[in-house]
Parts: C-alpha cells; sequence; structure tokens
C-alpha cells in the first residue's frame, strides 16, 4: 500500500475531524519520523509538544514492555503497587503535597475545574453554584463541552451549545482587564496558559504570570496554570510559571509527562485544596493505572537526566536567532520560548503558511499551521544542535523558495 491508499482508507472510515497534511507515519525515532514509502522526516510538531524525549525513547519503552506484561490496570478499586511509588515521585518531583492521577489534557483541565469550585464552596465560602472561574480570550485547554464553553474560538464552539455557565472571559497579557474581574467576590479562580500554544504561541509580556499571580493571592483566588503544553521542559524550564519564579495553586500537566507513549495527565496542588475532594467524588477507570505511573517516571527521569530543559532553552534562542535572520518578506514576526516556537507568514502571491507546510513536507520537515497564518515549531528537545542546524536550513530553503 501507497500513502493514498492509506489516506483514502481513512477518508472512508474515519470520522473528518481533522485535516492532516498528506504523511502517512509509520515509524519514529528520536527527533525523526518515517513515512510508509520510507522517507524520513525532522518532527517539529512533536504531537503538539507530547514527543518531549523524542519518539520511542528506549528507557520509556523500556518501562512500558516491563510493566505491561506484569500489571496494566486495576482500577482504583484496589490498591496497586505502583500507583503510590508514582504519586510521592511527581510530588516531589513538582513539589506539592499531592497529585490527581488523570488521562487526557482535557480530563486535567476538568478536574482542575471542579477542584477549584469545590474549594470555592468549601474553603472560600461562595455560595453553592456561585463559584466563576476567570478564563483568557483565545485559549485551549482542549474539547469537552465545559472547555469549549470557556473558548472564544468559533470553530471549538459552533452548533455545540447550550454551555457551561460560569466562566468570565478577559483579554490574554492584560493586567487591569483580570484586575478588574477580580473585583468579583464570586471568582474563585483564573486559569491561564503560560503561553498560548493553540492561540500561535503567543508569549505574553515579561511579568505579566508573576502579577497575575500577585493579584489573585491579593483575591484569594486560585491561580491555575495549564502547562499541558508548555510543561515538561518544553520552554527552557521544567515549567513555564518557573521563568517567572510562580508557582501555580494548582498545576495541570499532560502530553509529555508519558513522552507520548500513552495518555497521562495530572493535576497537582496542596492539600487545602486537593482533600476539597472526597472519596466517590471524582475519578476515573485509567487514572492512575499502573503501566502510566511506571512510564511517565520514566518519561521524567528522562528529562532530568537529560537536562532536557536546558537543551530547550539553548537549542530555542538558536532558533529563534536563525529565523530572524531569514531575509524573507513571508516572515512577519518569530516568537517563542525554549523549543516552543511560531512564524507569522505573510502571505505571499496566494502562498501561505499551508504551502511552506507542503514545502518543508517535500524536504523532510513536518510542521503545520495553526490559525491560518502561523506555523508552530517545536522539535522533540532531544534534538541535537547539529540536527537543529540542518532542519533550520531546510525551513529557511522552503521559504526562500517562495520568494
Ligand atoms: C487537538 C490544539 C495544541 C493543550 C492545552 C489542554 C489540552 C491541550 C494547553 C488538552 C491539547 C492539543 C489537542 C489537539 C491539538 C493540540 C493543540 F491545537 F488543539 F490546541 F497543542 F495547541 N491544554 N492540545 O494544548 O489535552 O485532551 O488533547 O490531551 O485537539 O487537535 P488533550
Amino acid at each position: 500500500m501507497k500513502s493514498h491508499d492509506y489516506i483514502e482508507r481513512e477518508e472512508k472510515y474515519g470520522a473528518h475531524n481533522y485535516h492532516p497534511l498528506p504523511v502517512v507515519l509509520d515509524r519514529g525515532e528520536g527527533p525523526f519520523v518515517w513515512d510508509v514509502e520510507g522517507k524520513r522526516y525532522y518532527d517539529f510538531l512533536s504531537a503538539y509538544s507530547a514527543v518531549n524525549q523524542g519518539h520511542c525513547h528506549p528507557r520509556i519503552i523500556k518501562a512500558l514492555t516491563e510493566q505491561a506484561g506484569k500489571l496494566t490496570l486495576t482500577s482504583r478499586a484496589f490498591f496497586n503497587s505502583v500507583l503510590g511509588e508514582y504519586e510521592e515521585y511527581v510530588t516531589k518531583y513538582f513539589g506539592y503535597d499531592k497529585v490527581l492521577p488523570m488521562n487526557t489534557g482535557a480530563e486535567g483541565d476538568e478536574t482542575a475545574l471542579k477542584l477549584c469550585r469545590k474549594w470555592a464552596y468549601l474553603v472560600k465560602g461562595i455560595k453553592e453554584n456561585q463559584a466563576k472561574i476567570i478564563v483568557c480570550e483565545n485559549n485551549f485547554h482542549g474539547r469537552t463541552i465545559t472547555i469549549v464553553s470557556m473558548s472564544t474560538d468559533p470553530d471549538a464552539r459552533k452548533d455545540y451549545g447550550p454551555f457551561t455557565p460560569g466562566f468570565i472571559t478577559i483579554p490574554y497579557n492584560d493586567i487591569p482587564a483580570l484586575e478588574k474581574a477580580l473585583e468579583d467576590p464570586d471568582v474563585a479562580g483564573f486559569l491561564v496558559e503560560p503561553i498560548q500554544g493553540e492561540a500561535g504561541v503567543f508569549v505574553p509580556d515579561e511579568g505579566y504570570i508573576k502579577k497575575a499571580y500577585d493579584l489573585c493571592k491579593k483575591h484569594n483566588v486560585l491561580f491555575i496554570a495549564d502547562e499541558v503544553q508548555t510543561g515538561i521542559a518544553r520552554t527552557g524550564k521544567l515549567l513555564a510559571c518557573e521563568h517567572e519564579g510562580v508557582r501555580p495553586d494548582v498545576l495541570i500537566l499532560g502530553k509529555a509527562l508519558s513522552g507520548g507513549v500513552l495518555p497521562v495527565s495530572a493535576v497537582l496542588a496542596d492539600d487545602e485544596i486537593m482533600l476539597t475532594i472526597k472519596p466517590g467524588e471524582h475519578g476515573s477507570t485509567f487514572g492512575g493505572n499502573p503501566l502510566a505511573c511506571k512510564v511517565a517516571i520514566a518519561a521524567l527521569e528522562v528529562i532530568r537526566d537529560e537536562k532536557l530543559a536546558e537543551k530547550a532553552e539553548y537549542l530555542g534562542r538558536i532558533f529563534r536567532e536563525e529565523m530572524k535572520a531569514v531575509k524573507s518578506d513571508m516572515i512577519e514576526l518569530v516568537r517563542g520560548k525554549g523549543l516552543l516556537n511560531a512564524i507569522v507568514i505573510r502571505p505571499k502571491n496566494g502562498k501561505e503558511a499551508w504551502d511552506v507546510c507542503v514545502a518543508m513536507k517535500e524536504l523532510g520537515v513536518l510542521a503545520k499551521p495553526t490559525h491560518g497564518h502561523i506555523i508552530r515549531f517545536a522539535p522533540p528537545l532531544i534534538i541535537t544542535e547539529e540536527q537543529l542546524r540542518e532542519a533550520i536550513s531546510l525551513i529557511k530553503k522552503a521559504i526562500l523558495q517562495f520568494d
């Protein structure tokens, strides 16, 4: 079978909820993926930052295969020999009292919203069903009905109503707007991405996250950081909040928490918040399963032992420097932090971001546009400097061919 056969089969039997680039991937290793014709590509999407440790990292796969033959799932109806080991490891790793283990990033965000509301009623003393949570315009926190109820993206919301109430939307990177919204005594939390990934890698002004955190503390409001995409070393620190010395009251992790091997998410918080949820009040069949726990421990060990946050910081600077030096009027802007970067493409002669991505694909680099004119570049953090420079030369070539 050739690529088009695979594509036709997906078209026939699969829901049409995506519009993928026409490439059919078959194998991954480190920063590379190969298509069914055996062509090699640099993966500059990393499954939206889930594969920070590189494809099929041997240490993570070893942890997976060893546990897979022993015990994969018990449900939380019983204790098991691995969950506590993971809970201790991950809470000490990030510095929180407790962790609530879930599976997808969206489940992590939903869990954080439920924790925030519980805390609002049981600790802050807001009247039942009156708690409000502040979110930012152009946010992305997942695809559930409650999460798209917070979204300002028409494509994410259209024909999915009625929506969950209790959210206040303010502009991102706007401290006065946050200050005003916090005057409402029924506000219980502020949910924010330290960098807005989906919106096109919007890096807020220096100090925004710290000022927002301080304002939340002043108003006894929980600062909830969605680090599903920005966490796990992607932006050059273990967590993006660390760039400003902020320790979120509630921390949401996902994606690279498992190195892209299987869905693992987590919500971390201290006891005052976490213990507002009592037995039987929240859960999930697969949340905290032994297989996910062993994989997540290995994934976090790789981040630490291979110093991937420091690498992302160093290599990210090279990427932005090199791309800013490209003489092409298709490059409107280069922005990002660590190895989470984006280029804003100025359409030229009818060619736009999608065409650049197709050209990059032909040259052996995979990336995908977000919101039409922005291309996100997020290679696995294990990419070497030499590999990064080779990929950069291919990206430049793809862009300059339109000049
Ligand atoms: C898709 C976007 C990225 C996330 C943040 C929670 C979640 C995500 C900050 C939910 C997930 C994924 C979802 C995926 C594409 C990708 C994405 F384009 F959709 F927005 F990365 F920017 N918080 N992001 O980025 O995690 O439930 O997916 O595990 O839905 O197409 P999830």
